[in-house]
């Protein structure tokens, strides 16, 4: 499916969405400039968190708490880093911690949709904070599902709240499964996920598309325009010492669960030998979310490989002025025009004929190809530290 306004998009929501590509691109700064602006003189923008925590959806989740830009409409635990058992009380403990109880927390998939659950406990540790304990929540989920309660608040909101997803997508895949009108009434979906470099958990893949790539790829073609904060970017964000030690000398709750968050995963990479403090992924999706110009932007037309025996969970990002097949400026126009989208060749056995799988290059999504992490850390620790 190309992406293209939906039947029911309104005209505003299409120049909104439009424009939000534009400025995300870099390539309109004043756009951007008029967008921040409207931003801080208008109501904040609806968003809906789904997360795994995770150590750095802990991190993600606070700079989200202590955000005025966002009304946090819900956070949706799925089962990722660690198992829901965990997602769901570390989110809880998370509310909690940032005074935010008034946040409706709803359980999400225990397993993503067709695959065995593959966790990431050697990065996140047994208790998916690094090791950081905290108190058990008294906080209680609300009885809704995450689908349900995702669809139910897009529906109530149409064209107004944006998914900020930091984990598998197997929650917003359902969401999008058990209500096909659901797509064309989401405002936007910024993405911590997938790679056009190269994976984290196989060389393919990054582990979040990797622990459900039939999610991912339900999202990426459901026609939601889609901002991926992936590895290329994050791979650069990287936590230290110094920034442990700001947020440790900002006396409130915040800073100090964030700083005792991030000393034990700093310590748990020196442990692994890791020469660099972890990286920030899930953090830097919420910031590009509040602040697209810490990033650098191109389009690409996104799809996810979930047959490979070995690289299923690949993003495959197909652009008509990327790599090799970039041209003279003058001929990018023409180039786009006339690049179809091609997949493996097919086999004898297959029904197909034609490895063609689209026959015109109409992007889906907004990559984010480089980042000012000076900036980032200066939002990031900024915000958590309470300055
Ligand atoms: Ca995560």
């Amino acid at each position: 499916m190309d992406w293209k306004p939906s039947v029911g998009m309104t005209r505003r929501r299409f120049v909104t969405s439009s424009a939000a590509v534009l400025a995300a691109s870099g390539l309109a700064r004043d756009v951007v400039a008029s967008q921040g602006q409207a931003a801080s003189a208008r109501s904040p923008f609806r968003v809906i968190i789904d997360t795994d925590p995770g150590v750095d959806d802990a991190l993600a989740l606070l700079l989200a708490m202590r955000s005025p830009e966002l009304k946090i409409e819900a956070i949706t635990p799925v089962a990722g880093n660690v198992p829901l058992e965990l997602t769901l009380p570390n989110a809880l403990r998370l509310v909690e911690i940032a005074g935010r109880t008034d946040i409706p927390v709803a359980a999400g998939a225990r397993a993503p949709l067709v695959r065995r659950l593959v966790t990431a406990t050697y990065a996140h540790g047994e208790n998916g904070l690094g090791g950081a304990v905290f108190p058990e929540p008294t906080t209680k989920p609300i009885a809704e599902p995450a689908a349900e309660y995702i669809r139910r608040i897009v529906r109530k909101y149409p064209h107004e709240v944006t998914l900020i997803t930091l984990g598998p997508l197997t929650n917003i895949a359902i969401a999008l499964s058990s209500d096909w009108g659901l797509a064309g009434m989401v405002r936007g979906l910024t993405m911590m996920g997938g790679s056009l470099s190269g994976g984290n958990i196989t060389p393919a893949a990054e582990f979040n598309i990797y622990v459900d790539p039939e999610a991912a790829r339900i999202v990426f073609q459901s026609g939601i325009p889609i901002t991926m904060v992936g590895l290329d970017v994050t791979r650069k964000t990287s936590l230290t010492e110094e920034h442990v030690r700001v947020l440790e000398a900002a006396q409130n709750p915040v800073s100090q669960a964030a700083a005792k968050i991030g000393r034990n995963a700093i310590n748990h990479n020196r442990e692994r030998g890791f020469l660099v403090g972890p990286n920030m992924h899930d953090s830097l999706a919420v910031a590009a979310f509040l602040d697209p110009t810490i990033l650098k932007w191109q389009e690409y037309y996104v799809d996810v490989e979930t047959a490979g025996e070995l690289t299923a969970g690949e993003t495959l990002g197909y652009s008509p002025v990327a790599g090799d097949l970039k041209r003279r400026p003058g001929m990018e126009k023409d180039a786009a025009a006339s690049m179809t989208i091609r997949g493996s060749a097919p086999t004898l056995a297959s029904t197909k004929t034609s490895p063609v799988v689209r026959d015109k290059f109409v992007p889906n999504t907004n990559v984010a190809v480089d980042v000012d992490s000076g900036r980032f850390f200066d939002l990031l620790i900024g915000r958590l530290a309470g300055q």
